[in-house]
């Protein structure tokens, strides 16, 4: 197995224009001249910030720059920590999470969705064709298959296999993260924020959550404030890495308000890490990433652990960025 370090180098060379940036480097200023500008959670945001550019640069709303951008992922067999070929849960089943949030405040939400390709779509479905903002299970499954989308096998061969291998094992479930990264190199949830042309901003963030999670379980992905939260106002955040300390620190409103009262998108990062270090005893063991990008267009970011990044797009930079890490070696 490669390490997380060398894919994404190799990765980088493969990508021909694409460059790694240093995150003491991302936070600047965008001038809104600039804008749009997209940013998602690692390597595969690269081709998801391409679908989400799609519409940016045609002067497309940042809702639908968002929900196309994290749709790539879902669709990839490739991409083991979201939508169809996630990884199951610890019995088999393939469970995914998603939301999506737009300048005004509006929020759609599904988790612990089965057979969904697209749980990022019906989330959008629930926040304009419903009074409410999060589905789950079989009924968030009935409203998708009720509006139009079509139930599909979501555990590829692969993904079998590797579950099989799993149980034979009888590994203890943990909530430890990184379980994808460690088996299966640089994936996890993505989040996603885009600013458009208009100075709109709208967030997406979508998983198949923990690998070989207990039934039942839920992360942080779908929960508005945890996995993600948008102020028009103020800008947006996202996270990924362990749901549960993420969950209950409210991670990405959390960023938010804390850009609210004045800091940058990496000091607000920064900062909603480092409560995290502070409430939760065995913060060391776990890896949380979160994203940032104020409503002016400045970007920014912050991790527990060293290995995380996220991908930039604007119209003069398509790079990943290595994010700054609380710990700084591991
Ligand atoms: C979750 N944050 O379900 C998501 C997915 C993840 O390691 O990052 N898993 O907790």
């Amino acid at each position: 197995m490669i390490s997380r370090r060398s894919f994404i180098a190799k990765s980088s060379v493969a990508l021909a224009g694409i460059s790694l940036a240093k995150s003491s480097l991302s936070s600047e200023t965008i001038q809104n001249s600039t804008l749009p500008i997209v940013i998602s959670t690692w390597n595969h945001g690269l081709p998801a910030n391409e679908a989400a550019w799609e519409i940016l640069s045609k002067g497309g709303y940042s809702l639908d720059a968002v929900e196309a951008g994290v749709r790539v992922p879902e669709a990839d067999p490739d991409v083991i920590t979201v939508g169809y070929g996630g990884i199951p849960d610890a019995s088999g089943k393939v469970t995914l999470d998603a939301c999506i949030m737009d300048e005004k405040g509006t929020a759609g939400s599904v988790c612990y969705l089965q057979h969904i390709k697209h749980p990022i779509s019906v989330a959008r479905l629930v926040m304009e064709r419903t009074p409410h903002v999060m589905l789950s299970g079989k009924g968030a499954l009935c409203f998708a298959l009720e509006n139009g989308f079509k139930k599909e096998k979501l555990l590829t061969k692969k993904m079998k296999a590797q579950w099989k291998e799993w149980k034979k094992e009888k590994k203890e479930f943990s909530t430890k993260i990184n379980i994808e990264n460690q088996l299966f190199d640089n994936h996890d949830t993505i989040g996603m924020l885009a600013i458009d042309k208009e100075g709109r901003i709208s967030g997406a963030c979508t998983t198949s959550g923990m690998g070989f999670k207990m039934p039942g379980r839920v992360g942080d992905s779908p929960i508005i404030g945890a996995g993600l939260f948008v102020d028009g106002e103020v800008g947006g955040a996202a996270a990924t890495g362990s749901g549960e300390l993420v969950m209950k620190t409210l991670g990405s409103f959390l960023v938010v308000e804390f850009m609210r009262s004045g800091k940058s998108p990496t000091e607000a990062c920064e900062e909603a890490v480092k409560r995290i270090a502070q409430k939760i005893p065995d913060y060391q063991q776990h890896q949380v990433g979160f994203i940032a990008l104020s409503k002016s267009g400045e970007y920014g970011s912050y991790c527990i652990q060293p290995g995380f990044n996220f991908a930039l797009k604007t119209d003069s930079k398509t790079e990943l960025v290595e994010v700054e890490a609380w710990m700084k070696t591991l």
